[in-house]
């Protein structure tokens, strides 16, 4: 209905500070650029903006490493360049979501100073996690638990009086202690921390790390890696999803609550998990009616290029969502993964966060850019909300060749000459590309850049896309047009049977009422024929009014059809 929240049905647009507009041209994005460029965003029809972190930060993590939540990174700007931020979005009718990071805080922050600096058994080492070792001397770690980035999961460090002492978790990198939940002084910091954004006007929270943040009090050993058991059904770590994170999603959710207007759905604030839980069903705990409101689809993401790997994860999706009265978040891409233009073209068995060297075989970037625009066309047919990351409506790909010595990722190096060595995600988060022929290729007003932009990149900068028809820019824009015009996200989805089991169709019919539209996807290696009726949006060129395959098409059924 027209007074549903907004955010059921919204499509957000994640934008990596770091890399999105540089306005002082020290290589590095910041938020007056940022600010500078949201009529693109406007343009470009989401409804919504999420900020990767942008707080005061050593960059160890590339801001994932919090020293302090309240304030913004000298490199990003300042806090009023926030609050303009915020205002200027909110202007343009968009609602902006910041990056809540609190599974762990970074080494830098002023709590971990105070526990390196405090005795054993202090209140001070009480925010963190900290035990004694194993080992007659205590000299090895006390459990086995692995860093999600590589090598060990705990670290030792001296007592105030120099000799060795206690060990502290960080499920990430060294320089990322993580926090400890069952102690209410860090509760009561985090409520505040969210109180502090809502006050200055913020939307809602993208909440890092959702599923890890309360870890089973017996530290029992593991058995699996870090990575498939983030993912593995029905093999819970003792790190990864335990039922006390449900409780601080509760508690959150009452303090969000309090910053609603009441009989005003356009007010409320948001919560939208990051959490790497399968299956569906377990996701969908994360988004029962007094938790959070949103939790991405990383299972929809790890799919294959495959009729039924996508029907069974949007079937189960649904059936887990309506279940608890949760709309589903599709995304394709993000800060973490492979572009999904690369993704789509390679066989993503261990992809993540794997990612592709100069030294493998690289993937087809035209095959790999038809399939993401026929999954992005995909995806925006579907009831529910969305993510998109920022680049990926240029069909930005991968920058699969980029020069070791530029990787910055504490995965690349904390994994490097080790048998779990891994590239990292330096590729997914290069600089995004404004005007082919400007130094940076736009993104400031220098040629710096603090990660090099790939050749590829120059025919594929917006002021190349803008008003083009065919251009994937130009598709989004499309899709995107569509989609809020006949309130696709508040559809209705059926599955559409076909012949053959190489093409995947369903309808939507539109949450305005309006219309039955085909949302039909070709993944075979013969053209596809399409019923009766008139095609509305194509991911690419038809064949003869038919489906080329890897392409996705949009097509409205006749009136007999429509409800
Ligand atoms: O990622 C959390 C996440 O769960 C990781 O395990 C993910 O699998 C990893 O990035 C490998 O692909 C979040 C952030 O999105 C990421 O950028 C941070 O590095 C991480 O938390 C630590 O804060």
């Amino acid at each position: 209905s027209p007074d549903s929240p907004w955010w059921r049905d919204a499509v957000i647009y994640q934008i990596y500070p770091r890399s999105w507009s540089d306005s002082d041209g020290d290589g590095i994005g910041d938020l007056p650029g940022i600010t500078a460029r949201l009529p693109y965003l406007r343009d470009l029809g989401v409804d919504a903006v999420w900020l990767s972190p942008f707080y005061v930060s050593p960059m160890n993590d590339a801001g994932y490493d919090v020293a302090d939540y309240r304030d913004i990174d000298p490199r990003f700007g300042t806090l009023h360049d926030a609050e303009v931020l915020i205002d200027t979005a909110h202007a343009l009718g968009l609602k902006v979501l910041v990056d809540l990071v609190p599974n762990h805080t970074s080494s830098e922050h002023e709590w971990f100073r105070a526990a390196l600096a405090a005795e054993p058994g202090s209140p001070e080492r009480a925010r963190y996690i900290f035990r004694e070792g194993a080992g007659p001397h205590g000299d090895l770690p006390p459990n086995n638990w692995r860093s999600v980035f590589g090598g060990r999961g705990w670290s030792r460090v001296p007592d105030p009086d120099g000799t060795p002492g206690q060990w502290y978790l960080h499920i990430f990198d060294t320089t990322q202690p993580d926090v400890n939940w069952e102690n209410e002084e860090v509760r009561a910091e985090y409520d505040d921390i969210l109180r502090f954004w809502l006050d200055r006007g913020v939307d809602g929270f993208r909440v890092d790390v959702a599923h890890g943040l309360v870890k089973d009090q017996t530290f029992p050993d593991t058995t699996g890696s870090m990575h498939t058991a983030e993912n593995a059904p029905g093999h819970r770590m003792p790190m990864w999803d335990q039922d006390g994170v449900h409780d601080i999603y509760r508690r959150w959710r009452r303090i969000l609550d309090e910053y609603t207007v009441p009989g005003d759905p356009d007010s409320e604030r948001i919560l939208c998990a990051e959490a790497w839980v399968q299956p569906e069903e377990a996701l969908a705990r994360y988004v029962r009616p007094d938790e959070m409101h949103q939790a991405f689809n990383f299972e929809f993401l790890d799919t294959r290029w495959d009729p039924a790997g996508y029907r069974h994860v949007i079937t189960e999706s649904y059936r887990s969502n309506d279940a608890v009265g949760a709309p589903t978040t599709w995304v394709l891409s993000n800060h973490d993964v492979l572009r999904h233009a690369t993704r789509l073209a390679v066989a993503q068995e261990g992809y993540r966060p794997n990612g592709i060297g100069a030294d493998d075989p690289q993937p087809d970037p035209e095959l790999g850019l038809r399939r993401a625009r026929a999954a992005t066309t995909m995806m925006l047919a579907l009831p529910g909300g969305a993510y998109v990351y920022q680049g990926e409506e240029l069909g930005l790909p991968e920058h699969t060749t980029m020069p070791d010595e530029w990787r910055q990722d504490p995965i690349f190096h904390r994994t490097k000459g080790t048998d779990e060595f891994a590239l990292g995600r330096d590729g997914c988060r290069v600089p995004m590309a404004w005007a082919k022929d400007e130094p940076s290729l736009g993104f400031g007003p220098s040629a710096k850049t603090w990660l090099p932009q790939p050749e590829a990149y120059a025919a594929l900068a917006v002021d190349q896309q803008d008003g083009v028809p065919g251009s994937t820019l130009s598709l989004y824009r499309d899709l995107l047009a569509y989609r809020r015009k006949h309130r696709f996200g508040h559809g209705a989805l059926a599955w559409h049977e076909l012949d053959g089991p190489e093409a995947l169709a369903f309808t939507n019919t539109s949450g305005d009422g309006t219309r039955t539209v085909l949302c039909l996807t070709n993944f075979g290696d013969e053209p596809a024929s399409l019923p009766n009726g008139d095609v509305i949006i194509s991911s690419g060129p038809l064949d003869d009014g038919r489906v080329p395959t890897d392409t996705t098409v949009w097509l409205r059924l006749p009136t007999g059809h429509d409800r």
